[in-house]
Order: structure tokens, then sequence, then C-alpha cells
């Protein structure tokens, strides 16, 4: 036998160790683009991090029993379910992760939290306000429960972004005074791609602004630490009809047939915004930047400094310290790779850089330490409600030419 590497020793140990911890069974709905991200996570979350309780992948929800047995085998799930209800009712299901489309978000969640289950809902948290309210309300009486419910908004869990955020509370940029951040991909250039359910407003509650302008508002806010208070916005819907789906959509690629249907979601979202203190911010959502993949940029700008976070080279940040001597101050790359930058404690030595799907393993982290510790994890259901104020606040305002409008609290 090859004698064990450190790495590979190091694993051997933490799996031992994981064995003897109390597991806490998963049980998932839904197992498409994201319920494959999340079966990821918590397959590998025990594997890396040492963790108070060990996940077991209990049961996979889907209603076709042929294809949700095919995801289970795929993905690792012990059982499955074609009923959510039953999925929920599971003695060995202690929490229920959702990644099913938003229209059914807000009633598995509600059942689940009064079933007495923990709750990972994928973002937007719901299709509309008042579904999101009915959901923070259900998670705050949970929450008196020791129950927890947390929202997947996975970017906060990228190393570097997590690492902004640190170096913002920890006053570096000092007041801030702009926040730009733009998501752009392109996958609806193509004018025959179908009407899949994310084109369509009664599955979806809206387009880019809830798929990604959900991701942007709640990633400024969480690197800002403050909320937005008011936008004016524009959204467009640039191609009106689409072919109809001829059979299944796999993660963002689909057929269509011949006859069309009407998009009732936009295209693409661009807003302006207030924060509290006073910081300006920009946002721009689109499927229609040709060219761009999945390409999410931020960059915050303060009194004393500056940061820059591009999705497309995730393991860096760019830093510039305005209180540098202007001779050799500017902007620096730092390498997002060393064990004391945000959850790399457990992973590869420097330099040897992460990817999208370990959000979702450190979402996982997250969670399962919250649920042993008896604390609410974060982004909590009320900031899922609160992005839906501000995505209900741009809609708003585009009907009406972009007036400016309040977030209501
Ligand atoms: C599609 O636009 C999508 O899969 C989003 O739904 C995800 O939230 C994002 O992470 C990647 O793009």
């Amino acid at each position: 036998a090859q004698p064990q590497q450190p790495d590979e020793a190091q694993a051997g140990a933490q799996a031992e160790a994981q064995a003897g911890r109390p597991p806490l069974g998963v049980g998932m709905v839904g197992y498409a683009f994201m319920g494959a991200a999340h079966s990821q996570g918590w397959r590998t979350a025990g594997h890396v991090f040492d963790l108070p309780r060990r996940p077991v992948l209990a049961a996979v929800c889907g209603r076709d029993p042929g294809a949700v047995r095919a995801a289970a085998d795929r993905l690792g799930w012990a059982a499955t379910e074609t009923d959510w209800r039953a999925l929920i009712a599971r003695d060995d299901v202690d929490l229920v992760d959702i990644c099913t489309p938003g229209d059914s978000h807000a009633e598995i969640a509600v059942a689940a939290l009064a079933a007495g289950k923990h709750v990972l809902c994928e973002k937007p948290l719901a299709n509309t306000v008042e579904e999101a309210e009915a959901m923070a309300e259900a998670a705050e009486a949970a929450a008196a429960r020791g129950q927890v419910a947390m929202v997947g908004f996975n970017y906060r869990r990228v190393p570097a972004a997590a690492l902004a955020r640190k170096m913002v509370a920890e006053g570096r940029l000092g007041a801030l005074r702009h926040v730009r951040v733009t998501y752009l991909q392109d996958w609806l250039v193509d004018r025959e791609f179908p009407l899949t359910w994310r084109l369509r407003k009664e599955t979806a509650g809206s387009g880019a602004l809830g798929d990604l302008g959900a991701h942007i508002v709640d990633l400024a806010q969480y690197l800002a630490g403050e909320p937005v208070t008011g936008v004016s916005a524009m959204t467009e819907t640039f191609v009106r009809e689409r072919p109809l789906l001829a059979g299944a959509s796999s993660g963002l690629s689909a057929a269509g047939g011949g006859e069309l249907g009407a998009v009732t979601v936009d295209d693409a979202a661009l807003f302006t915004g207030r924060f509290a203190s006073g910081a300006l911010a920009s946002f721009e959502a689109t499927r229609f930047a040709t060219g761009r993949k999945n390409s999410l940029r931020i960059e915050l700008n303060g009194e004393n400094g500056s940061l820059a976070f591009d999705l497309e080279r995730l393991n860096e940040l760019s830093y510039h310290d305005g209180t540098e001597p202007a001779a050799h101050a500017g902007f620096r790359r730092i390498l997002v790779t060393e064990p004391d930058h945000p959850y790399l404690e457990a992973w590869w030595p420097p330099g040897h850089g992460l990817g999208y799907e370990h959000t979702f393993v450190h979402q996982a982290r997250d969670l399962v330490h919250a649920i042993a510790d008896g604390g609410q994890p974060l982004p909590s259901f009320a900031d899922g409600l609160q992005v839906q104020r501000v995505l209900a606040a741009v809609e708003e305002s585009a009907e009406k030419n972009s007036v400016f409008t309040p977030i209501a609290s």
C-alpha cells in the first residue's frame, strides 16, 4: 500500500470522528441544478469540516418515481418520496432542504416548520412579499421552539466574500460611499430558448430580478452591513414570446417545440438604491449579457479604501488601502486561500483554490453548527423577506417609470 498523504490521513481521521457524532437527517425536495449543488454540500461538509452532527442524506423527493430514484442514486440519497408531505413526516428527517421553484417554497417551508423540522430554503425566499411574510412569521415561531430556518444565499459563503465582509466590519473602508454590483448571464440571448418555469411569473415570481437580483441585493446588503432603504428601477423583457417547452428542462438547458407562449417575467432589471448610511448603490441583473456566463462583480468604495470581488476569479479579492501614501497605493490582489481566511482552515494548502460548489459545503457547515449550538443561522427568513421587499419595490418603481420607491418594513 502507498503511504498515506497527510491530507488523506486527516480526511480519514475526520470521517472516523464524524461516525461517532449524532446524525442530522436531511430530506431534500427537488433534485435539479440546485438540488445537485445542495447534495454536494451535504455529502461533503462532514468529510471536510469537524462538525458537531453528521449530515445524513436521508431522502429526496420528486414527483416522478423513476426520475427521483435515478436522482437519489446519482446524488447519494438513501430513500425517495414522491410527495413532499410524506418527506416532512419521516422520522429520519430533521431538516427539510427546499430546492424547488419559488411557487412551492412557502407551502413546504411553513408545513415543515409546523412539523418541527429545521428548514433550508433556496433563494429567492418566495415569489411574493406575502408568502415571504408568512414564512418569516413561521420561522420566528419555530425559533422559539429551537428550530432554525435559513435562506440559501450561497455567495455569502465564498471565502473571499466572507473576508470582504470581515474587512468592512473591521472598518477598513471607513464610511461607505458606493456599492456597485452586477450579475450577468447570457442563457436567454437565443430567441429559440424555450419557455421554462424560470420564464413564467406563476412559477418563478419574477425573472432575472428574483433569480439574480435577489443574490446581489443580499450580497450588497451583507457586505455593506446595512439594508437598502429605497430604489429607482427599470426592467425589460426583450423577447416576449418563446417556444413552449418540449419535454423536461435540466439546469439551464431545455428544448422547445413549435408553438409560442408569452414570457411573463423580466429579462433584465437595472436599479439604483440608497443605504441608510447615505451610501449609494447600483444593481444590474440580466440574462442577456452576451458572453457573460455567471459574472457577478461587486465593488465597494469607502472613505478609506475599496474592495472588489469577481465571482469568475472567486479565490481573489482586490483591496485598495486609501490610507497608504499615494506614491505606492493602488489595488492589490489578496489570494484568499490561507488557512486563516474564512472557511479555509479545513481545505487545501495555500494557493489551492476553491470553486462554486464549495459555497454549498460551507452553507451546510454553517447550518449544522447553528443547529448544534442552538443559534439562528444567517441569512434568516427575516433577511429573505427583506430582500423580497426590495424586489417588490424594484417592480413597483419600474411600473411607475423609475420613481424612487422606499422599501416597506
Ligand atoms: C440561474 O440563473 C442560476 O442557476 C441561479 O438560479 C443561481 O441562483 C445562481 O447561483 C446561478 O445561476
